[in-house]
């Protein structure tokens, strides 16, 4: 038996300007304010060669077909499998904002197959708790910057929630429902909380993983 007490695997999930990133990084400062080991990822990833085409891809600078960039989506999570693994059993707490989910969500919006798209995602580490950032999409056209990037209207902005909710019914066990309208702090302080609780509960447990 290791003695290093494995960390958490904490995802933030929702649509374009929900806050997850906001929450994310005052997350991170919470939890090195208490010491404990923790690194901020997000996904896409897009600084790897792969990240760099699902970049251009997202700045509409490159056409993709829909099954070629849900794949290159996927393939970025794969590509930091062994990282998030190795982070996690070394003892490093992970907050991640975004993952699988958003591969599924925004794909099936598009109107692709669900077990299609699910099924690349099978086989990745399994987050330990996802907190869903629900939001009023028509409350999102009014933060900054939305609509420079391919995927920010509306329209499809509610497509997307409707996959969110889709999922959220499926993966209920380890999701947290968050309601996005709240303020920055009242969100924050619900994070925490959970949060505070996984860690304990995870510290002797394998990680999961991931069964579409
Ligand atoms: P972000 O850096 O979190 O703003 O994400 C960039 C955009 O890419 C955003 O509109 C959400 C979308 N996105 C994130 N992950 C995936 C994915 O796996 N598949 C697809 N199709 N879109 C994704
Ligand atoms: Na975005
Ligand atoms: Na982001």
């Amino acid at each position: 038996m290791s003695q290093i007490k494995r960390g958490a695997f904490i995802v933030l999930e929702g649509c374009d300007r929900c806050g997850k990133s906001t929450q994310s990084r005052k997350l991170v400062e919470y939890l090195e304010s208490c010491s404990i080991p923790v690194k901020y990822m997000a996904f896409p990833e897009r600084t790897s060669d792969i990240g760099q085409v699902i970049n251009a891809y997202i700045k509409n600078k490159q056409e993709l077909n829909d099954e070629t960039i849900h794949l290159l989506f996927t393939a970025n999570r794969w590509e930091h499998k062994n990282h998030i693994l190795n982070l996690l059993n070394s003892g490093t707490t992970l907050v991640v904002d975004r993952y699988a989910y958003s591969g599924l969500a925004y794909s099936v919006a598009k109107g692709m197959s669900k077990q299609w798209c699910m099924s690349p995602e099978s086989g990745l580490p399994r987050p330990d708790v996802v907190f869903y950032l629900k939001t009023n999409v028509a409350t999102l056209q009014n933060r900054g910057q939305f609509g420079e990037e391919r995927y920010e209207t509306e329209d499809f902005q509610t497509k997307v929630a409707r996959c969110f909710e889709d999922i959220y019914e499926m993966e209920k066990s380890y999701w947290q429902l968050i309601d996005a309208s709240q303020s920055q702090d009242t969100i924050h302080d619900s994070l925490r909380q959970k949060v505070l609780e996984v860690l304990k509960e995870v510290e002797n447990t394998e990680v999961n993983v991931l069964d579409w």
